[in-house]
């Protein structure tokens, strides 16, 4: 039962074959997550003719294809809905403050099933290709199983965490046991009990499997590269009297999340932390520590995050945290990350994590001591000795942000591969639309605030954005857009010169575009606007009422 080396999500039902088959439309969305959802919504209401191509069987997205055990929210359920309609405000109920992947994608199908949205998305149809066909003013999409679609215009709706990446360890088909990526995970029940498992990967997926499979196994063996600053989340049930409170002040919540960075409720304290004293800090350390969510990250001192001495004495903080979470101080030397202070790669929040550590069926392998020189038919070899294994999970993250675009074939005017475009990193305007690439729309896309968002927050700005800009081209009949070299140049100079400021640039991680799974992927670059959501925001609506500025628009 081992997946193959290669992380591909294939379309999961290979339908009849349909080369021939044209479809044309006003507007193609590619994925029917959160993004595709909404996009395809607003565009039904504008009367657009809109069609969602979906590699998934079914709607969702992160929440479809990532059920390993313990996937949660690490953003508060109440903020990370959407807002959008009252109706469904008033008809979800979150039953947990951190909700779990089964309720999140029961979310996603509850919007799908409330909008009627299935009618216009093609399942299983993972796009292969789109061109731009300058003559005729539109895109073509040509999809993995055959057949293709028209339309003016393309909004990829593919996430920003949707390429799962496998390690480049020689022998991984070799091995003969079950084997998982936690991006990948079945459909089906797994059972750990009674059985060896190994865990490669101790990133935010790996934190919450890792935490959720040491319940049942029989014996849990963790490979660890780099270890995490984990703090905990602290997720409780929403008894109905919660709910109708938090029903009842949902406006003062979106508003308080609109004016964040990142869109949470957690807003940063606007002192330094020098502005107190070494007990006043101390004691507003353990207070965020004992805040649920991620309150300990976003909401802290203002400068920790910018601030090498600031984040030491953060940093200090957790390293006392951790060393009081593990009883064995060797294995605590271990766990504790040495090449990045804390916050400065996405924190992972646990529910437990480090008293895994504690239970005699529990082994921590560190492999920048001992490297995994190989998959073998029963296990791994690492230094030389022969782990054997009836299960190995991969935790091992995704081609992040601008891999889901690297797995299309997107050309754009005169045939340029925006492959070949954003080698050296990527280049866009607003991260919503890139030179040479007319009537491209890149929701939640590189450079784009929504990479440090509490997600369907931005999700919902960038959409509403593009749908009012298909609707602007509409009423002054224009039918072609695309950002000018100028407003694509000076927009890229300014995301690097936002997050030259943060910390967290200076560290390799997904965020920084890293993967040493990838070939390419080793040069740090920024993926993401670091300005925030509001500026971000506040941008985008100056260029609209603008006219679009820094757009080429025609008929
Ligand atoms: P991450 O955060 O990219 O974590 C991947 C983990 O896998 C990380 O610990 C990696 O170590 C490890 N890894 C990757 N390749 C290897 C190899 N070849 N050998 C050993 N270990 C390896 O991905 P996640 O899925 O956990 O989280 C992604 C985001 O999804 C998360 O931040 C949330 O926003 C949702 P490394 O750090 O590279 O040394």
């Amino acid at each position: 039962m081992a997946i193959a080396a290669e992380a591909t999500r294939t379309s999961e039902s290979i339908d009849t074959v349909e080369s021939a088959l044209l479809e044309q439309w006003d507007v193609i969305v590619i994925g029917a997550g959160l993004s595709g959802m909404y996009q395809l919504l607003k565009l039904r209401q504008m009367g657009f003719k809109a069609r969602v191509y979906e590699a998934g069987g079914g709607v969702g997205g992160t929440w479809y294809w990532n059920r390993y055990p313990g996937a949660r929210f690490d953003s508060e359920s109440w903020t990370y809905g959407f807002s959008f309609s009252p109706e469904v405000l008033k008809e979800w109920d979150w039953k947990e403050h951190f909700s779990g992947q089964p309720e999140n994608l029961r979310y996603c199908e509850f919007i799908a099933d409330k909008f009627d949205l299935r009618r216009d998305i093609t399942f299983n149809t993972r796009v292969k290709a789109a061109h731009w066909d300058e003559a005729a003013n539109e895109w073509e999409v040509t999809f993995e199983k055959g057949g293709r679609a028209r339309a003016r215009f393309l909004v990829t709706a593919i996430g920003p965490l949707s390429s799962p990446t496998m390690p480049t360890i020689p022998g991984i088909e070799d091995f003969k046991g079950e084997s998982w990526h936690t991006g990948l995970w079945p459909h089906h029940p797994v059972s750990f009990e009674g059985k060896k498992v190994a865990v490669i990967g101790t990133g935010a997926s790996g934190v919450q499997a890792i935490t959720e499979i040491a319940k049942t196994v029989g014996e849990l063996t963790v490979f660890q590269r780099t270890p995490n600053w984990c703090t905990p989340l602290r997720n409780s049930k929403i008894e109905p009297e919660t709910m109708a409170d938090i029903r009842a002040r949902y406006d003062q919540i979106f508003a308080q999340c609109r004016e964040n960075w990142g869109c949470f409720v957690h807003t940063a304290d606007p002192r330094h932390s020098t502005d107190v004293t070494p007990e006043e800090r101390e004691a507003f350390f353990e207070k965020l520590y004992n805040t649920p969510g991620f309150a300990f990250w976003q909401g802290n001192f203002r400068d920790v995050l910018m601030d090498q001495a600031a984040n030491d004495a953060l940093t200090q903080f957790v390293i006392k945290k951790i060393r009081a979470r593990v009883k064995d101080p060797k294995i605590a030397d271990k766990l504790i990350p040495t090449n990045h202070g804390y916050g400065t790669r996405r924190v992972p929040l646990d529910s437990g994590y480090f008293e895994v550590y504690n239970q005699p069926n529990v082994k921590l392998v560190d492999i920048r001591e001992t490297p995994i020189e190989r998959i073998t038919e029963t296990g791994l070899r690492v230094g030389g000795v022969d782990y054997e294994f009836d299960m190995i999970i991969y935790a091992t993250g995704f081609d992040a942000i601008t891999g889901a675009f690297d797995r299309i074939d997107f050309r754009g005017r005169g045939g340029e591969k925006l492959r070949d475009k954003w080698a050296d990193g990527p280049h866009t305007y607003l991260g919503l639309n890139v030179t040479g690439f007319p009537n491209m729309l890149t929701l939640v896309g590189p450079h784009n605030a929504a990479t440090f968002c509490n997600l369907p927050r931005c999700i919902e700005q960038n959409v509403e954005f593009v749908s009012d800009l298909l609707g602007y081209m509409r009423d002054k009949g224009l039918t072609r857009i695309e950002a000018t070299p100028e407003a694509e140049a000076t927009w890229t100079a300014h995301v690097y010169e936002t997050g030259s400021r943060l910390l967290l640039t200076k560290v390799d991680s997904w965020m920084t575009g890293v993967n040493k799974n990838v070939p390419g992927r080793l040069k740090r670059t920024f993926m993401a606007y670091a300005g925030g959501a509001p500026k971000y925001r506040q941008k985008c609506e100056e260029i609209a009422a603008n006219g679009y500025e820094g757009f080429n628009l025609s008929s």
